[in-house]
């Protein structure tokens, strides 16, 4: 019998909401939810089908035979393969002390569950992927907002003008956002761009900066300079919630348009023209604060002047402009119920919030985890267990990682796929596809709140569970399961939907439970103290800044330009490929099967590269290989190009194993290379060389 199932699609972590028909559990159709996304669906959520189908990827738990990465496995039952991970833990729990085990994931919505598991058995060191997405725009935000980096969301739909660093959103999807910007542009707003190569977002931009790697903060600077000058901002807006604005003024005096023109290699009249336009779409001006923005040394000082210019348009809680997202308590409705425990008061390995006062504790940074591997201080961390995230494709350089993971007894992979990591680990757990698993509720906050879920579409394939399964029978023989208050899903469910009054019932007509019928504002008159600085304002200085020993107001550094003979390396993302884990699958693979290197055409000329032909890409370390090459004025002279994914070396996936180059292995030495005032990974402080392939 056909049935129509509401869920979310798990092909990305933007976990669109979709309708999926099923029958005889095979699924027939599938679209985005009609009540948000209007039947949308990106190509990879329209695969996910072909990924259930995917035999090549983990059919039951499985338990490594040789040595680390030599592939041989043995397929175990769930109870053999829980136990000895169980069992694994509990020996390091006893010999190094429990803060001495380390769960990633790739954080979300449902990371609570797996904090949860890692707080109840005694350890603080729950990180994720963040220190290589989002941690410096994140921790600006936190120095200039006082709230996270969600802590404040943008009405795109409604602005007059948005304005993206290198936030190529007609790429780098996020459906919502995106169909709201092209919603946006069809109202006529604005949209003003900057990057280093001509995008898709560039061909939809009102006006595209073209600029020089790294020089965004130069951009931002002499924006903030203009505006000042032309007087183009809400004086109001600034006087009321904006602290030490006259050391703003003072500091980006110098820094003019001609200044930065000259900087970034761009026009001073298209800065001053710029300029101008926002003043007119004032306050409905949105500066995006940069996402995978965190790529160069000096990337959470350009964020921080993203948000700062967002305070001097005054657009907050105001219609096209930025909002405080709602969550239940501001519809009058009390919230679910969700797994907790509170984090163990043990300082943390990676030194955040201690040796680090500057970086949230929340989760860490992982790359400062290696350095305690290796040494044993503050203390030894012997166990990881990745969930949901793939430390060897996130992070640069798997083999210099490898050896840092050589330190540990454990290393887990709770996965769908084979990662680069699981491959390399002791144990794979393998988690059911997101067509085959339920998930417990979650509150997804916005100017509309809502309560959202999972639900399962098909019975899953091959032997894999879902994670509120695994952590709980994890948690269960680790003598930790009152923190799991369920045996089913379903009590799961019932248990986090009791105090609200709702049933499962009510999430049958859309999908999801709408907890507003119309946009909730705060009143922009009252908004102090929801700015969570010490001043309870916007703040220019941030006194924790200043007490790590860090400025506030960085005066600006040109980035180094590339050693003779090589490019800065530039990376990022296509629209048919999630990351490192769509590559294998039967039909993306179809869309996109390689990656190839985009290099400037007078730099090709010099280099006797041709269009289309066969390159050479190698790394201070050694690591290269060969790529097509794409030989374009589209991108600036200094960088070269390459989407993020390829290169992957799991055998078992034959369609896509060593097709490409794996931009992580060519960041040579990176992992040490990041950002000291935001934390994350300067992913685009790297150099290589091209020559033509023999
Ligand atoms: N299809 C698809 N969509 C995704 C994802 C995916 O894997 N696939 N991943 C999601 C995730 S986790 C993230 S974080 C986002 C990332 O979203 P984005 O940050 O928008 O995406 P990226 O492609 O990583 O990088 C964007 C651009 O930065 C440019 N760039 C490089 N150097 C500079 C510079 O110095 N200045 C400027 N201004 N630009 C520069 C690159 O040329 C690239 O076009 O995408 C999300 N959406
Ligand atoms: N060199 C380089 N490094 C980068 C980037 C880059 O472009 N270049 N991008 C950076 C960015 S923006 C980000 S966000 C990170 C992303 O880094 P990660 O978060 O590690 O990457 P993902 O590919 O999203 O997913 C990690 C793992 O989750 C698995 N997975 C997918 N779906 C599921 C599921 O439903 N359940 C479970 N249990 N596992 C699942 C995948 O198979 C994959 O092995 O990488 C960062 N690092
Ligand atoms: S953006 Fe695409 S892959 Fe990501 S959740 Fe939405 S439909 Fe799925
Ligand atoms: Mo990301």
């Amino acid at each position: 019998m056909k049935k129509s199932i509401y869920s979310m699609c798990g092909m990305c972590t933007v976990r669109c909401h979709i309708r999926a028909e099923v029958e005889d559990n095979r699924v027939t159709w599938m679209e985005g939810n009609q009540h948000i996304l209007g039947g949308a669906l990106c190509a990879r959520g329209a695969a996910g089908v072909a990924l259930r189908d995917d035999t090549e990827r983990p059919q039951g738990p499985l338990i490594r035979e040789g040595a680390r990465g030599e592939g041989k496995w043995r397929q175990v039952s769930w109870e053999e393969a829980l136990d000895h991970v169980a069992g694994k833990l509990g020996a390091i729990k006893e010999k190094y002390g429990p803060q001495s085990i380390v769960v990633s994931s790739r954080g979300g919505p449902w990371q609570g569950l797996y904090k949860t598991f890692v707080h109840a058995i005694g350890s603080p060191n729950y990180t994720n992927h963040d220190n290589t997405c989002g941690r410096n725009t994140h921790h600006a935000s936190l120095s200039v907002n006082g709230v996270a980096r969600k802590g404040l969301q943008y009405d795109y739909k409604n602005a007059r003008h948005l304005v993206l660093f290198g936030r190529n959103l007609f790429a780098a999807l996020l459906l919502t956002e995106t169909r709201a910007v092209m919603e946006m542009l069809q109202k006529g707003g604005r949209l003003t761009y900057v990057d280093v190569r001509v995008t898709e977002t560039s061909s939809k931009a009102t006006r595209f900066f073209h600029v020089r790697p790294g020089t965004d903060y130069a951009l931002a600077l002499a924006m903030v300079h203009q505006v000042i000058r032309e007087n183009a901002y809400d004086a109001a807006f600034v006087d009321k919630y904006v602290k030490d604005f006259s050391a703003l003024c003072t500091f980006v005096e110098p820094y003019t348009p001609a200044w930065a023109a000259k900087e970034c290699g761009v026009d001073e009249d298209s800065i001053i023209n710029f300029v101008r336009e926002i003043n007119e779409d004032r306050p409905k001006v949105i500066f995006h604060p940069g996402w995978n923005l965190s790529r160069y040394n000096d990337s959470f000082y350009a964020s921080r002047m993203l948000h700062i210019l967002n305070g001097l348009m005054g657009s907050v809680e105001m219609e096209g402009g930025l909002f405080f997202p709602k969550g239940p308590g501001d519809c009058g409705v009390k919230s679910i119920r969700t797994v907790d425990c509170k984090k163990p008061d043990i300082e943390r390995a990676d030194g955040c919030g201690t040796t680090y006062p500057q970086f949230e504790k929340g989760p860490g940074l992982a790359h400062l985890l290696f350095p305690a591997m290796k040494t044993g201080k503050p203390y030894p961390v012997k166990a990881w267990l990745a969930m949901r995230h793939d430390p060897f494709t996130c992070m640069p350089d798997p083999e210099q990682q490898k050896e840092y993971f050589d330190h540990c007894d454990l290393l887990v992979s709770i996965d769908t796929h084979y990662s680069e990591f699981g491959w390399y680990a002791d144990v794979i757990l393998p988690e059911s596809m997101f067509l085959e698993r339920d998930n417990h509720i979650i509150v997804q906050k916005g100017l509309k709140p809502r309560l959202a879920v999972r639900r399962k579409i098909v019975e899953p394939r091959f032997d894999t569970k879902a994670a509120w399964d695994i952590f709980r029978q994890l948690a269960v023989r680790m003598g930790v399961e009152e923190y799991f208050p369920y045996e089913t899903i379903e009590e799961f469910w019932s248990w986090q939907l009791e105090p609200t009054g709702f049933t499962m019932k009510d999430f049958e007509e859309k999908g999801f439970i709408e907890l507003a019928d119309k946009p909730v504002f705060y009143n922009r008159d009252e908004l102090e103290g929801k700015f969570k600085t010490p001043s309870g304002k916007i703040e220019v200085i941030s006194g924790v800044l200043e007490k790590a020993g860090l400025p506030s107001l960085k005066p600006y550094q040109s980035p180094a330009a590339p050693p003779a003979g090589k490019f800065r390396l530039v990376y990022g993302r296509v629209a048919v490929h999630t990351h490192s884990h769509t590559q294998n699958n039967p039909l993306l693979h179809q869309m996109m099967d390689e990656n190839n290197l985009w290099i400037n055409t007078r730099q090709a000329e010099q280099l006797g590269i041709g269009d289309g032909d066969m390159v050479e890409v190698r790394a201070a370390n050694g690591y290269g290989g060969r790529l097509r090459a794409f030989v374009t004025d589209f991108i600036h002279p200094e960088a070269v190009f390459t989407v993020h994914g390829f290169g992957r070396q799991v055998p078992r996936q034959t369609r896509t194993h060593d097709r490409g180059v794996s931009d992580q292995r060519l960041m040579a030495g990176l992992l040490d290379v990041w950002d000291q005032a935001g934390g994350a990974i300067s992913l685009c402080e790297s150099f290589v060389t091209v020559k033509p392939a023999r």
